[in-house]
């Protein structure tokens, strides 16, 4: 289960940042399943920034699941997390 990936990560360069984001990743992911569903960014948002509507929340949905499968990967995560 993702044992390669993570031994991989670990060994690359600048893998401390890396790391952050991964633990930041797996703390909103409760179901633990390596996806962010809309329900699960919701409550990371709100977190994040309270005062963020449904609606915005939504449309940041959108825009950090590049591939649009209705859910976001670590790498979708990563990509929006390194451009904000
Ligand atoms: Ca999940
Ligand atoms: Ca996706």
């Amino acid at each position: 289960m993702g044992k390669d990936r993570t031994t991989r990560d670990y060994i690359r360069p600048g893998t401390e940042e890396r790391g952050r984001q991964r633990e930041d990743f797996k703390f909103n992911d409760s179901d633990g399943n390596d996806q962010l569903t809309l329900d699960e960014f919701m409550r990371f948002m709100a977190e994040l920034d309270p005062e963020m509507s449904e609606e915005e929340l939504r449309i940041g949905f959108e825009e950090i699941d590049t591939d649009g499968d209705g859910a976001i990967s670590f790498d979708e995560f990563r990509a929006w997390w390194s451009e904000s």
